[in-house]
């Protein structure tokens, strides 16, 4: 069974002011296994389809709708008295997601690039964090996230399609960032507004992760120039501690 400690008094001031920090262990024995399992099923259900993406990344969004021991873990893990440390005691979960960097250094298609989570859609207050997870160890050679420190600090920016083939949001960024270099099972926590990106994955194996977004439950979205509207307006969204303003349509 993990034990995890609370953060110190110091990891909550360097999230604050670098804008990310290492949890440490956060998912450990089955649990580990059964996320990695439920990985695998939604790869293969994703390249029965499309056998393309064998070299490239494959992601699987929002699949708590689709998996009890995720959606186990995203609303009750041994992580959320952490994520309740970073933005207070009303939490949404927001988002989750897979992301296996499959093999791909002689294609470099799964270069993610340098962008803000809230560059795709923007939360307000930007108080929400990623908790990002590896699910296998993680280092430079198969593509590890990496994070700017301090980022977060230059607010929202503009961000922009890579090409015009390619979905992927950036901005342009100087610097290479640190490397977060992890073992199966430990995480980084960023910001919403702390850039970050994952490079090329130069082994033969793929490089599997799971990542969470969670959100002050009072906060609001927006894609692009939409309206902004209450993160529990979305059917993705769950409480997974203290409560949500209530809607007057309630
Ligand atoms: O897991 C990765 O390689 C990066 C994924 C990421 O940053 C994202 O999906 O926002």
């Amino acid at each position: 069974m993990l034990s995890i400690q609370p953060l110190t008094q110091a990891q909550i001031e360097q999230y604050r002011t670098e804008g990310y920090v290492h949890l440490g262990p956060v998912m450990g024995g089955d649990t580990l296994e059964a996320l990695r399992e439920q990985g695998q099923h939604f790869r293969e259900v994703k390249l029965a389809r499309d056998p393309a993406l064998s070299n490239q990344t494959i992601f699987a969004s929002q699949v708590c709708h689709y998996s009890e021991p995720v959606r186990r873990y995203c609303t009750t893990g041994p992580h959320l008295p952490l994520v309740g440390q970073l933005i207070g005691p009303d939490v949404a979960l927001w988002f989750n997601q897979f992301v296996t960097k499959n093999p791909d250094a002689d294609t470099g298609r799964s270069e993610f690039p340098w962008h803000q989570d809230n560059g795709y859609v923007a939360i307000d207050p930007p108080t929400n964090v990623t908790v990002w997870i590896a699910l296998d160890d993680v280092d430079e050679r198969n593509g590890c996230v990496w994070v700017m420190p301090r980022s977060h600090e230059r607010g929202l920016l503009d961000h922009r399609r890579k090409s015009e083939d390619n979905w992927h949001l950036t901005v342009p960024v100087e610097g290479d960032g640190v490397p977060a270099v992890m073992k199966a099972g430990e995480a980084v926590a960023f910001t919403g507004l702390t850039l970050h990106r994952s490079k090329l994955n130069h082994t033969d194996r793929p490089r599997r992760a799971f990542f969470i977004e969670y959100a002050p439950a009072a906060a609001r979205y927006r894609r692009g120039d939409e309206p902004w509207r209450p993160v529990t307006d979305n059917s993705n969204t769950w409480i997974v501690s203290g409560t949500a303003p209530i809607p007057e349509n309630l």
